[in-house]
C-alpha cells in the first residue's frame, strides 16, 4: 500500500521540473557539467547613448531623450558646479579653513544624470560622493559652507563633519559614515512610502559605491527590498576603487549589477560618464519601480578621479599617469559640454562666464560662513530627547560649571566667542550658582 506522499514524491521526481517550494519551475538535468552555472564576467552590456565625445551614437532619436534646452544646459551647469567646490574646498583643507573634504570630481555625470531623472520629493539616502543631488534639488552654497563650517545656520546645528550633509527640506536623509548602513534604510523607507497615502508616485533613492557593495547590510537592504516588493532604486557608482581597493579585487562576479538578477531585481549597467544616459536609466527604472512596486538596481561605471577623501594621497597605489588618462577618456564634463555645443545651446564666453561666477560665488560663500557664529553651547543637548534625561542634565551642568570656571582663561577666553551667546546659555544650568 502506497501513501499519499509516497505518490506525490514519486510523481515529483519523474517529471521534468522540481516543483519544490524553493524553486518550482527549475528543469531537471542529468548532465553535471550543464549543471553548474558560472557568471560570465563581462556579459552584462553597458548601455550608453553618447560616444567618448558626446556624439549620440548612432541609432539613438534626440526626441526620445525628452531633454530640451533649459534642462541640459541646468544639468551641465550643476556638473561644473561640482569641480568650483571641490577645487576650493580642497586647498581650503590643506589651508587648515575646513577639517575635511570629498570630491566627486570624475563623477558629476552618474551624480547629477540621475539626480535630474528623479522627483524633487523621491527621498534619497546618499553614501558621500552625491551631494550634487542637493545642488539639483536647489540646496545653494551658502547651505554647503554652512555644513562645511558648522555655522549657526547649519540645520544639522554643526553635529556632522564636512560632506555629512541632510536636509529635511529636499529630502535627503544625513549621510552617515558607516558604509552601507543606509542600504536597509533605503529599504526600511520604500516600504514605509508605498504604504504612505499620497507618496504613491514617490520613490527612495539609494546611492553607494562598489566598495561599500561588499558590506553586509547591502544583501541585507537589496533582499528585503525585493522580498518586500520596496519601490526603491539602488544607484551604485562603481568607481574602480573603494579608497586603495581596486575594483578587481572587489568582487568577483560581473560587476555589482550581476547581482540583480540574484535578487529577483531588474538591473542595468549604464556608462556612468554619459549624463544622458544615465538620466534615462534612471527615469525607466523610476517609472518601473512605481508601476511594478519593485526595487531597480543602476550600475553606474565610472572613475573616481580625485583622492578618495582629503584624508587620502592616492599616489600610493595608482600611478598618476593612469588618472591623468582617465582625466581625458569619457571625460563626463566634455561630452555633455559638446552636446551641448553642436546644439549652439553653450559656448566659450558662458562656460568662461559660468566658472567665473561660480568660482566668485563658492569664495564668496565661504567668506561669510567663516566668520558666522558656531550654534551655542546649550544646542549639544538638544533635538534627540523631548525632555533631556538626568545623564545629559548632568553632562550639561558639568559643561557650564567648566565654562564658568575656565571661561576668563587665555584659551577659553578666545574660543568662547565663536559660538552664540559665547557660553552664557549655560549659566542658567550651573548648579552651584542656581
Ligand atoms: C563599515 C565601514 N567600513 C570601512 C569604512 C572606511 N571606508 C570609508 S569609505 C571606504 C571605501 C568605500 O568605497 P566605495 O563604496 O567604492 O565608495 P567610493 O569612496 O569609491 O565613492 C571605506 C573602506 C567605513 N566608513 N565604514
Ligand atoms: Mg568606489
Amino acid at each position: 500500500m502506497t501513501t499519499t506522499a509516497q505518490c506525490r514524491s514519486a510523481k515529483s521526481t519523474s517529471a521534468n521540473k522540481t516543483h519544490l517550494p524553493g524553486h518550482p519551475t527549475s528543469a531537471f538535468v542529468p548532465d553535471l557539467k550543464a549543471a553548474f552555472v558560472d557568471a560570465k564576467v563581462g556579459g552584462i552590456p553597458t548601455y550608453r547613448l553618447t560616444d567618448g565625445h558626446g556624439k549620440l551614437i548612432e541609432g539613438v532619436q534626440e526626441d526620445s531623450l525628452k531633454l530640451g534646452k533649459e534642462e541640459a544646459v541646468r544639468m551641465y551647469r550643476t556638473m561644473l558646479l561640482l569641480p568650483t567646490l571641490d577645487v576650493i574646498l580642497y586647498a581650503s583643507q590643506r589651508q587648515g579653513r575646513v577639517s575635511f573634504w570629498m570630491t566627486s570630481t570624475g563623477e558629476e555625470a552618474s551624480i547629477v544624470g540621475s539626480a535630474a531623472a528623479l522627483s524633487d520629493t523621491d527621498e534619497v539616502f546618499a553614501q558621500y560622493r552625491e551631494f550634487g543631488v542637493l545642488l539639483w534639488r536647489g540646496y545653494t552654497v551658502d547651505n554647503v559652507m554652512d555644513q562645511v563650517f558648522g555655522t549657526c545656520d547649519d540645520p544639522g546645528r554643526a553635529r556632522q563633519m564636512p560632506v555629512h550633509f541632510g536636509s529635511a527640506k529636499h529630502h535627503f536623509h544625513t549621510i552617515s559614515s558607516p558604509l552601507a548602513t543606509q542600504i536597509p534604510q533605503a529599504a526600511g523607507a520604500a516600504y514605509a512610502l508605498k504604504r504612505t497615502p499620497g507618496r504613491e508616485n514617490d520613490v527612495v533613492v539609494c546611492y553607494f559605491g562598489e566598495g561599500a557593495a561588499s558590506e553586509g547590510d547591502a544583501h541585507a537592504g537589496m533582499n528585503i527590498a525585493a522580498t518586500l516588493r520596496c519601490p526603491v532604486l539602488f544607484i551604485v557608482r562603481n568607481n574602480g576603487f573603494a579608497i586603495s581597493t581596486p575594483a578587481a579585487e572587489q568582487y568577483m562576479g560581473d560587476g555589482i549589477a550581476s547581482r540583480g538578477p540574484g535578487y529577483g531585481m531588474p538591473a542595468i549597467r549604464v556608462d556612468g560618464n554619459d549624463a544622458l544616459a544615465v538620466r534615462a536609466a534612471v527615469s525607466e527604472a523610476r517609472t518601473r519601480a512605481i508601476k511594478e512596486q519593485r526595487p531597480m538596481l543602476i550600475e553606474c561605471m565610472t572613475y573616481r578621479v580625485g583622492h578618495h577623501s582629503t584624508s587620502d594621497d592616492s599616489s600610493a597605489y595608482r600611478s598618476a599617469s593612469a588618472v591623468e588618462n582617465w582625466k581625458k577618456v569619457d571625460n563626463p564634463l566634455h561630452r555633455m559640454a559638446s552636446y551641448l555645443r553642436d546644439r549652439a545651446w553653450w559656448d566659450d564666453a558662458m562656460e568662461e562666464e559660468t566658472k567665473k561666477a561660480f568660482r566668485n560665488e563658492v569664495v564668496r560663500a565661504m567668506g561669510v560662513a567663516e566668520k558666522k557664529k558656531r550654534p551655542n553651547l546649550s544646542s549639544l543637548f538638544e533635538d534627540t530627547w523631548t525632555k533631556v534625561p538626568p545623564i545629559l542634565q548632568d553632562q550639561r551642568a558639568e559643561l557650564a560649571r567648566l565654562v564658568d570656571l575656565y571661561g576668563k582663561s587665555e584659551e577659553w577666553a578666545k574660543e568662547l566667542p565663536k559660538y552664540e551667546d559665547a557660553g552664557k546659555d549655560l549659566e542658567q544650568w550651573n548648579r552651584k550658582k542656581a
